[in-house]
């Protein structure tokens, strides 16, 4: 199937006339073509935006907020054709695109649509001058959003349905890896009634459309979610343009547990935080920290619970872990493994290819635990981004709390305790955006959500996301008594 631009609500081939193949990770075959955009058509998308803006920034809250509504409606009414896109397109479950990452990005669209209604700014009376200040808080005009390929449709609208809220018009690119369900958003807001030149979804390489969007004079904020590298290279582009900058990049989250957990609850959860959608989450927990007393039977337990998880054809019901996005990616998460002997590791299970009947080549890897002695390796120093985790033992309270430190990110973690002041201590005390106790992944989308370090800048989420996505403009009034 090929897929188009999506342009002043129209459907366009690339102007180039260029195409990149898109693949099914799950057969390893090729099952269509995206377009590979150039700066004409990113500029053609801007210009579409940019005559939109004037209308749609003064268009009422609750008109606004009643297409995000449809839009979210729409979302969920084709759930099943979106997940099986979804899963095709990326290698996922298809049981999780309908649990996860479809419901998610209707959610997106429901809690911006409802958050819009409800954002305010402030006032400051400056008491004995005469004056009230007030803040205005003005859509920026055209910005640019650009999403990754690990929760596609999830993330993409995770940008968009602020942005459009807050009385933007948006230049979309989702990735070229996982192109799929953007294109259909595209038929999906048209239903809605988005007036056309709202959202315009370019379809393209990082290093050309991406490039392009991100260097445009007038697009003047980007959010981007993506790897760590291509995040500095985006903001070397945009700074000097002085463009606002959202950027949630990699992470290499700590999973801390002491004895003293839940312990069952600790091993369920600590299996999904590991291996979810293949590992390629930027919030799974890649580094496992384990109190020493627990360490051996912990490690039992684990190997055995992982054991079990069904690595196979994502349309099979009864699949736990699917295809990983791509060959490329596939080799990458690989020479990790394969280089973890030389790092001083022990693969205690996993590290192999799995061959899925009738899916002879897809892109599917064992889930892999590596047990490490150093925290120094690359295994725990990098982002790896798929179903591998390592594991290491601790004695004290500052031990872990500085293995956990001691890595370039800072997204999130998670900790497993039942004590009240370690609890207190580490919540304050980790390096990170995001602290889970006794849970992971639990989303509240009014939380601020972004890392520190070089896992990014900005927050997204909540009134944090309307506040990037507007600009503060103080108005001083001053009245004579
Ligand atoms: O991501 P890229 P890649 C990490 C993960 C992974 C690594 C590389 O470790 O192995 O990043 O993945 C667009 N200007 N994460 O290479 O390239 C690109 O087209 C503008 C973590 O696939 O960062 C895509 O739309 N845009 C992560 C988006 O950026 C550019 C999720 C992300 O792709 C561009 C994914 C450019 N010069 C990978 N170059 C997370 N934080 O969740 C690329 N892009």
């Amino acid at each position: 199937m090929n897929i188009q631009n999506y342009i002043n609500g129209e459907f366009v081939n690339p102007i180039n006339g260029e195409y990149i193949d898109n693949y099914n990770p799950s057969k390893g075959e090729i099952y269509g073509q995206t377009p590979n955009s150039s700066k004409e058509d990113v500029e053609s998308a801007y210009q579409a935006a940019k005559t939109a803006f004037p209308s749609w920034s003064n268009t009422t809250l609750e008109e606004r907020s009643k297409i995000l509504l449809k839009i979210a409606d729409l979302i969920l009414e084709k759930l099943e054709v979106l997940a099986t896109a979804e899963s095709k397109d990326n290698g996922k479950p298809i049981s999780l695109a309908k649990q996860v990452d479809i419901p998610r990005a209707a959610s997106n669209f429901q809690f911006f649509a409802n958050a819009i209604t409800q954002f305010s700014s402030e006032a400051h009376e400056s008491v004995g001058l005469n004056a009230v200040n007030f803040t205005l808080r003005q859509p920026i005009g055209v910005v640019g959003c650009i999403s990754p390929w690990n929760l596609p449709l999830y993330l993409f609208t995770w940008k968009i349905a602020p942005a459009i809220a807050a009385g933007n018009c948006v230049v979309a690119k989702p990735s070229e890896i996982t192109p799929m369900t953007a294109y259909l958003l595209g038929e999906i807001c048209n239903e809605a009634g988005l007036p056309k030149g709202v959202l315009n979804i370019v379809h393209g390489l990082g290093t050309s459309t991406g490039q392009a969007i991100v260097a445009h004079p007038n697009i003047k904020a980007i959010s981007f979610t993506g790897g760590t590298k291509t995040g500095a290279h985006i903001a070397s582009v945009a700074a000097p343009m002085f463009k606002k900058l959202s950027l949630e990049l990699g992470g290499k989250n700590p999973n801390i547990i002491f004895a003293d957990c839940d312990y069952e609850k600790m091993l369920a959860t600590t299996v999904r935080s590991s291996f979810a959608n293949q590992g390629q989450i930027c919030l799974c927990g890649s580094r496992i920290f384990v109190e020493e007393k627990i360490y051996e039977q912990f490690k039992i337990d684990f190997i055995k619970k992982v054991a079990e998880l069904k690595v196979g054809n994502p349309s099979a019901k009864d699949t736990n872990m699917g295809a990983l996005v791509s060959a490329a990616h596939l080799a990458k998460v690989k020479s990790y493994i394969d280089g973890a002997k030389l790092e001083g590791g022990k693969i205690v299970f996993g590290g192999n290819k799995v061959t899925v009947e009738n899916c002879e080549n897809g892109y599917y890897l064992q889930p892999t635990i590596i047990e490490v002695f150093d925290n120094k390796c690359s295994l725990n120093q990098e982002e790896i981004f798929g179903p591998v985790v390592t594991i290491i033992s601790f004695k004290t309270d500052e031990e872990a709390l500085q293995l956990a430190n001691d890595v370039p990110y800072g997204l999130s973690a998670t900790l497993w305790t039942n004590n009240l002041n370690r609890t207190m201590q580490f919540s304050k005390q980790l390096q990170t955006g995001i602290v889970w106790v006794n849970t992971w992944m639990l989303r509240d989308l009014r939380t601020p959500f972004g890392g520190v370090k070089n896992s990014g800048v900005g927050r997204e989420g909540g009134f944090e996301a309307l506040r990037f996505f507007t600009e503060p403009k103080n108005i001083c009034i001053y009245s004579p008594s």
